[in-house]
C-alpha cells in the first residue's frame, strides 16, 4: 500500500487550519490535523520541506515504523511543531488503515467501550450573572458537563470570556493583543462564581474551570481548597507544567481533581505527573501529542495510575482532530471526558464529518476511517490569515503567562 502523494492544505474558514492529505496507490486517502494555533506555517514548512519527501514511497500500513522513523529519526525530538507534523501523518495513516479494513477507527483500535462520548461545553460571561445565564443555556442544549469562566472585577479582560459565546476564538489579532492579569483579584472572585453556580444549579451538573497556567503551586493549592465545597469535575492547568514535581505541592493542599496537559507533546512531559498520581485527568490530544499512536501510549500509562483522559477540544483543533479523538474516546478504557467547542458553520462545511451531538454526548459515527474529510475546493476559497494568541502582562507591566 504505497504512499504516492502527501499534500498540505491550509484554509481559514473563520480561523486557520492545517490539514495533511495522504493518498495511496490504491486511491485510498486519509487526512490528519496539523494545526498549531498562532504558529501554523511552521508546521506547514516542517511537513512540506522535511517530512513529506521521506514519506512518499513508504508502505502506509506500517504506521508504527513510520512514527518511529519521524520521531527517532529526527535527532531533534519532541516540541509542538514536530509533534503536530508527526500527528498529522499518524492520523492520516490510521484513517487509511481503517478505510482499507472497511471499519470505523474505533473498531480497529479494539472496539467501542461506550456508546456516547460525554463532552463539556464552554459557558462564559463578563460577570457572574452572565455566566449563570450561559450555564443555563448549555443545560438547555443537553450538556451534562460545563466549563464556567467569568470576567474578574478590576481586570479589563481575561482568558475564556468571549464576545461570541458559542464560537470562542482567542487567536484574535494580526499581532498579539495584550491582556492584563491580577492573581489576587482572580483568586478572590472565582470561588464566588462557583458558590453561585451550585446555589442556582445544584450538584447534578459537572462543573469545570480552566486557570490557563496562571498560578504558583501554593496559589493553586489555595484555589483548589476554596473550591472544594463546590465539587468541581476538574480544575485545569492551575500551574504551568514545565516543573512536574511542582504539582506535589498542589496535591498536598487540595482534593479538587486536577487536569493538565493540553500543551504536552509527548509522554515525557507527563510521566512523573502520571506515575506520582499528581493529576486526575490527562488533556493530551491527537494533534499535539503525536497522533493516535502516541496518545494510546500516554493513556495506557495513565490507566495504570487511575488517571482518566480528557482530550483537549478547543476550536483551534480542527474537526479532523475532533473526529479522530472521538474514535479514540469511544475505545479508550480510562475515558474521562472530551472537550467540545463548536466549530462555525463555515468550518463544518469545509470539513464534512460523521460525528453528531445529542444529549450531552458526541457520537463518532460508523463511517470507515475517522469519519472526517476535507472539501478541497471550498477550503481553497479561504486563504490563510495571520492570527496570534494574546499575551499577558501583570498590572506593573511584567510579562506573564497567557
Ligand atoms: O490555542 C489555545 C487554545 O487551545 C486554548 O487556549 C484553549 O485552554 C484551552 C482549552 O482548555 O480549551
Ligand atoms: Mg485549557
Amino acid at each position: 500500500m504505497k504512499i504516492i502523494d502527501a499534500k498540505v492544505i491550509v484554509t481559514c474558514p473563520g480561523r486557520n487550519f492545517v490539514t495533511l492529505k495522504i493518498t495511496t496507490e490504491e486511491g485510498i486517502h486519509g487526512i490528519g490535523d496539523a494545526t498549531l494555533n498562532g504558529r501554523e506555517l511552521a508546521v506547514v514548512s516542517y511537513l512540506e520541506d522535511h517530512l513529506v519527501p521521506c514519506l512518499i514511497g513508504r508502505d502506509a500500513r506500517q504506521i508504527e515504523d513510520i512514527w518511529q522513523f519521524f520521531y527517532r529519526g529526527a535527532y531533534w525530538r519532541k516540541g509542538p511543531v514536530g509533534m503536530a507534523a508527526i500527528a498529522a501523518i499518524d492520523t492520516a495513516l490510521w484513517d487509511i488503515k481503517a478505510k482499507a479494513a472497511n471499519m470505523p477507527l474505533y473498531d480497529l483500535l479494539g472496539g467501542k467501550s461506550r456508546e456516547g462520548v460525554m463532552v463539556y461545553g464552554h459557558a462564559n460571561g463578563e460577570d457572574i450573572e452572565e455566566t449563570c445565564d450561559e450555564v443555563a443555556r448549555y443545560l438547555e442544549l443537553g450538556y451534562k458537563a460545563i466549563r464556567a469562566q467569568c470576567g474578574v472585577p478590576g481586570m479589563p479582560s481575561t482568558y475564556g470570556v468571549a464576545q461570541d459565546k458559542m464560537f470562542y476564538e482567542p487567536a484574535d489579532a494580526d499581532l498579539p493583543s495584550e491582556n492584563i492579569w491580577s492573581t489576587a483579584k482572580y483568586l478572590n472572585h472565582i470561588p464566588k462564581l462557583f458558590a453561585r453556580l451550585r446555589d442556582q444549579f445544584g450538584f447534578d451538573v459537572h462543573l469545570l474551570h480552566d486557570v490557563h497556567h496562571r498560578l504558583t503551586p501554593i496559589e493553586a493549592g489555595r484555589l483548589g481548597k476554596d473550591l472544594e465545597p463546590y465539587r468541581l469535575f476538574w480544575l485545569e492547568d492551575a500551574v504551568t507544567a514545565e516543573l512536574q514535581e511542582g504539582f506535589r505541592l498542589v496535591r498536598q493542599h487540595t482534593t479538587t481533581p486536577l487536569a493538565l496537559g493540553e500543551i504536552f507533546t509527548t509522554i515525557y512531559d507527563c510521566h512523573q505527573l502520571l506515575s506520582e498520581q499528581l493529576i486526575d485527568y490527562i488533556r493530551t490530544t491527537v494533534v499535539h501529542a503525536g497522533g493516535i499512536t502516541h496518545l494510546k501510549r500516554i493513556a495506557s500509562l495513565a490507566e495504570l495510575y487511575h488517571i482518566k483522559t480528557g482530550c483537549h477540544g478547543a476550536t483551534d483543533l480542527s474537526p479532523v482532530c475532533l473526529g479522530a479523538a472521538l474514535h479514540f474516546d469511544s475505545w479508550v478504557p480510562n475515558f474521562g471526558i472530551q472537550e467540545y467547542m463548536r466549530h462555525t458553520e463555515a468550518t463544518d462545511e469545509v470539513f464534512p464529518h460523521a460525528y453528531t451531538f445529542a444529549d450531552g454526548n458526541l457520537y463518532p459515527g460508523d463511517t470507515p476511517g475517522h469519519g472526517v474529510d476535507i472539501n478541497e475546493e471550498l477550503a481553497s476559497k479561504y486563504p490563510y490569515q495571520r492570527a496570534y494568541l494574546p499575551v499577558n502582562r501583570l498590572e506593573d507591566g511584567t510579562m506573564f503567562n497567557w
